[in-house]
């Protein structure tokens, strides 16, 4: 098989992108100098973290030239994600450090004003009429990123390259662009399903340098960002020592009846495979009893992983038990580690849920002051905010009036149990089993500050119910912050994915039993939300 080569400068999270060149018939051989480059035929280089961190690492360890001088060789070179930030001058991310500078311009961040930064999701990558490495005008790729080159008609093409585009709220920016023996790419292709994998084939076999730039004939591109819809798989160790596909109601996993056995609903990477077929946006699993008596590199959800990963190609979040830790033999842990691990398993993002809202309380004790050292800090520093999503597991507390509490109410349209109009949602740790006194404003508020890229917003009351998503809760959490949400527990039939999206502002919906019962499928949840006018990401078999 032919080999190319990855550029594992910050020992990342490549592992997704070898699967996916190796499921398109090439070996990945990892750079770990930079004098193996000058070996290299194919190179790529994929871009984790922050653009300062990508240079400063770059720099660092000696790769600048080698990389220039194998660009200038003429020989293939891909660059994905903060790659392609890379290849301009700067960034307003870090103003003082400079990039390749081989697309002249520098870039800046989305206007948060109207819309959630990160953009998160499925967008199009529109080259117009012209041929770029088998885009394709129906196709949708996943993007996730803060920073961007704004498009202005003409201006790269005038410096050679060919050029796709994607339209977030009002910005056009550059997604990707291609000249001669480069290709770069905003998206993952490695997480853009069949479509990624078409491009990443394309610069491969070098398909693509022969029609790049050519005049194609077919439809016009449409559309934007579409709605996400995603699968959750909470996974836990039943009584026989396996790990399964579980379903709570209100968080309750065991059977009713005597026995009180886990619910058993499935093998987690079938089941993962199964969604992504069906057109899953995105995979989360849920390690909802996290670790327990296990040394932490044998957790068998980093085994879940790595085997989920081979076969789908959307993005994956793992959470669950990412918390400084003590290993079984004595050893420290650090979050970080632990997100390491998961990250080299094949996970794209991690997601925290107990740790996060201990570190909000110590925040705000300590007057919202950051040190630099939660786990939700540490993760983003190393690997970028877009990689960090907070779990939150809230409960409604109903008051009889607003200024009944210190805590951000809401008038509810569902009164409590005696009439109350208002209710607070309080923030609990440990699957639900402890309530603390802070707010989901005040939590989501907290560690949106510290870094954290994206809220899944779960809601034990609705958990399990089908009574669809709790749309006060989630209008409370988006209008309060910038950062993504994606809606979750209630989901119960398509048309509660409709509402979700079309009575509140949020990023992207997340269903789970409703999917293992068997009751509906993805692929009829887009169907819906495509018949209702809302876009929607088609899966390419
Ligand atoms: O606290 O960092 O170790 O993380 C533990 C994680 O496990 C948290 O993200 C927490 O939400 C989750 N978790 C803990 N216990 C449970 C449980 O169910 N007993 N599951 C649990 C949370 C909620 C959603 C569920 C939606 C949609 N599950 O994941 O998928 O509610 O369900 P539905 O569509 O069927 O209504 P840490």
């Amino acid at each position: 098989m032919p080999t190319v080569y990855l550029l594992d400068y910050v020992a990342g999270n490549v592992r997704s992108l070898s699967n996916a060149i190796e499921k398109c018939g090439y070996t990945v051989s990892r750079v770990s100098s930079p004098e193996e480059v000058a070996n290299a035929d194919k190179l790529i280089l994929p871009g984790v973290g922050h653009f300062g961190h990508c240079m400063s690492q770059l720099a660092s360890a000696g790769y600048l030239p080698a990389v220039k001088a194998h660009i200038a060789a003429g020989k293939p070179f891909m660059a994905i994600c903060v790659g392609i930030q890379a290849l301009f001058e700067g960034s307003v991310e870090d103003p003082g450090v400079s990039g390749l500078g081989l697309i002249k311009g520098s870039l800046d961040r989305f206007d948060d004003k109207d819309k959630s930064v990160p953009h998160i999701g499925w967008n199009s990558a529109n080259s117009g009429s012209k041929s770029l490495h088998d885009l394709q005008p129906g196709s949708k790729y996943y993007y996730v990123h803060s920073y961007k080159y704004p498009y202005k008609a003409g201006e790269l093409e005038a410096q050679g390259w060919t050029v796709a585009t994607g339209t977030y709220g009002n910005e056009t920016f550059v997604g990707a662009v291609a000249k001669d023996n480069i290709l770069a790419t905003q998206f993952h292709p490695e997480k853009s399903g069949v479509a990624g994998l078409r491009v990443l084939k394309s610069f491969l076999t070098s398909e693509g340098v022969k029609s790049l730039g050519q005049q194609l004939t077919g439809p016009a591109p449409t559309g934007g960002l579409t709605r996400r819809v995603i699968a959750c798989l909470d996974v836990r160790t039943n009584d026989q020592g396996d790990l399964v596909v579980t379903k709570g109601d209100q968080y309750d996993v065991r059977e009713k009846g005597d026995e009180r056995g886990v619910r058993n609903l499935g093998k987690p990477v079938e089941m993962a495979k199964k969604y992504y077929e069906q057109g899953a946006d995105e995979v989360t699993f849920l390690n909802i009893t996290s670790f327990r008596d296990c040394p932490i590199a044998d957790l068998p959800m980093l085994e879940i992983l790595r085997r989920t990963a081979e076969t789908v190609f959307v993005p994956l979040t793992i959470g669950g038990g990412i918390r400084d830790t003590v290993d079984t033999d004595g050893t420290k842990v650090s979050a970080l580690e632990i997100a390491t691990m998961y990250f080299k398993s094949g996970a794209d993002k991690v997601s925290i849920g107990s740790d996060a809202v201990l570190a909000a309380e110590e925040y705000y004790s300590l007057g919202r002051k950051l040190f630099g050292n939660t786990a939700i800090e540490q993760i983003s520093r190393a690997y970028g905010n877009q990689a960090v999503v907070v779990s939150i597991d809230p409960k409604r507390v109903f008051v009889p009036k607003q200024d009944a509490t210190r805590h951000a109410t809401i008038h509810t349209a569902f009164p409590g149990p005696k009439g109350e109009e208002y209710c607070w949602y309080a923030c609990t740790i440990k699957g639900g089993r402890e309530t603390r006194d802070m707010d989901v404003v005040e939590l989501v508020q907290a560690v949106e500050a510290m870094g954290a890229g994206e809220i899944l917003l779960n809601c034990i009351d609705r958990d399990g119910t089908n009574s669809g998503f709790d749309l006060e809760l989630i209008n409370q959490v988006k209008s309060s912050i910038r950062i993504p949400v994606i809606a979750s527990s209630g989901a119960g039939n398509p048309s509660h994915f409709e509402e979700v999206f079309q009575k509140t502002p949020t990023d992207a919906a997340l269903g789970a039993g409703m999917f293992h019962r068997g009751e509906y499928t993805v692929q009829q949840v887009k169907d819906h939300l495509a018949e209702k006018g809302l876009e929607v990401r088609k899966f390419e078999g």
